[in-house]
């Protein structure tokens, strides 16, 4: 056993997704110091594919800090999205709440790769490959009395090159995912966890195929498929199916064929298939999103369904709300942002929930597959033509979509 590495920090941010590379970005342009530990390796990291598009509050909110044109680089806006309601076209403008900075279509291993980029070029301490973090001494107690009065926490992990390392840290921003330590390192009655399973799953495809004009949701009676853009030459393609299918339940002829009957599209252009998968919609939030000393920042606290657009986008604010708490807690010892850091999260989290859940409902029950309900079917409908007719509705739609509400 080698000898342990102590060192010492204000913030240890572990993951380096979405979440923890942007809070890790924003705690260096206040001037807070921090450490980010990261399981995988860096070309890992930059190569994992999942969602597409940025908001247009996460666009603005990377403009006022100045990141922009680093992260976001020059991908192209997303001012309009298209239904196709059994090949019925219905175009919805999302421009009103844009404010001439829409929405970008930003694949998430595009933003991850730029944050990288960006926290490095400035001399920010990240750390790839980093084994068996474990966070100790974190006290429930600290915002209750008198500041740092219950200590500081702190993050062990051991390096690639076998170094144990010990960091000891004021906070420690738990940005691992739903399937990391920070969470677990919580005593177990400490959180509450609400659930939701959908019942549905969605096949992923990825394939060398042009893109669609616009990011394209289509409705039939077969069943939801999505059509995105994924860089000038990819799309990411999404099918509705059963809870128990599996990637080889569909063989890339099946893929294709399903496609052009869901989307209307009997021209769709085929391609190489570059990865599938399946996965089941599920839902998730745990409360309170802190305890002590840890903050729980994205996929770590919550678990939204892909439709929407959310998951990323709600672990971006998550770190700008961590960041502006820290930052006037070291600045100026003022707690209020540490103490309404989950209340205020939290209440986003759940109005996005509901987006996404009405969002799902309608776009998936409307088909007629093994697990339609007729009754279901023609309230999902209902929706949609609220949606396509009432002009109020469509500003309702645009204000989510940008995330604004
Ligand atoms: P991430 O991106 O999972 O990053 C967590 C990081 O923590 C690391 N890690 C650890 N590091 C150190 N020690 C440990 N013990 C660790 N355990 C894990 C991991 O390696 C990883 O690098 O979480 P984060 O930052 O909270 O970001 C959340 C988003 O990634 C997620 O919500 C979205 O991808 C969800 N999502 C979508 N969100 C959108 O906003 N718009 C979309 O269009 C969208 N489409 C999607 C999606 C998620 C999908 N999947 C994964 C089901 C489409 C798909 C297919």
């Amino acid at each position: 056993m080698g000898q342990t590495l102590r060192e010492a920090t204000t913030v240890v941010v572990v993951g380096a997704g979405a979440a923890g590379l942007t809070a890790a970005s924003l705690l260096r342009r206040c001037g807070v110091e921090c450490i980010v530990l990261e399981r995988q390796a860096r070309g890992y990291v930059e190569q994992r594919q999942r969602a597409g598009i940025v908001e247009y509050r996460a666009v603005r909110m990377f403009e006022n800090w100045g990141l922009a044109q680093r992260v976001l680089g020059d991908f192209p806006s997303a001012s309009t999205l298209e239904f196709r309601v059994d090949g019925e076209s219905h175009v919805l403008g999302l421009d009103d709440f844009s404010k001439g900075c829409p929405a970008r279509l930003c694949p998430q291993q595009a933003l991850v790769r730029n944050l990288i980029a960006a926290f490095a070029a400035d001399g920010g301490d990240l750390r790839f490959g980093a084994a068996d973090v474990a966070i100790d001494g974190l006290t429930d107690s600290r915002l209750a009395g008198d500041g740092l009065a219950g200590g500081r926490p702190t993050v062990t992990y051991r390096d690639p090159a076998g170094t144990v390392h010990e960091i000891e840290c004021a906070f420690v921003a738990g940005c691992d995912g739903d399937h990391g330590v920070s969470r677990t390192s919580v005593p177990r009655d400490a959180l509450t966890a609400y659930s939701f399973d959908h019942g549905i799953a969605w096949l992923t495809v990825l394939a060398d195929a042009p893109p669609p004009l616009h990011p394209l949701l289509a409705v039939s009676k077969s069943g939801f498929a999505a059509h995105f853009a994924r860089g000038p030459r990819a799309s990411r393609f999404y099918l509705q199916c059963p809870p128990d299918d599996q990637p080889a339940d569909w063989p890339a002829d099946r893929v294709w064929r399903q496609l052009r009957i869901r989307l209307s599209s009997d021209d769709l252009v085929a391609g190489p298939i570059t990865e599938q998968e399946a996965f089941p919609l599920r839902s998730l939030v745990h409360e309170p999103m802190s305890y002590g000393q840890l903050y729980l920042l994205g996929d770590a606290a919550h678990v939204i369904a892909p439709l929407g657009g959310k998951g990323m986008n709600l672990a971006l604010y998550d770190a700008e709300v961590f960041t502006l708490a820290v930052r006037d807690f070291t600045r100026d010892g003022d707690e209020e942002g540490l103490r309404s850091y989950s209340e205020v999260c939290l209440r986003r989290t759940w109005n996005y929930q509901e987006f996404s859940r009405w969002m799902t409902e309608a776009a998936h029950d409307a088909g007629d597959g093994a697990q339609a309900d007729p009754f279901r079917a023609r309230l999902a409908r209902a929706r949609l033509d609220r949606l396509f007719t009432s002009q109020d509705s469509a500003r309702a739609f645009a204000e989510l979509t940008a995330g604004l509400a």
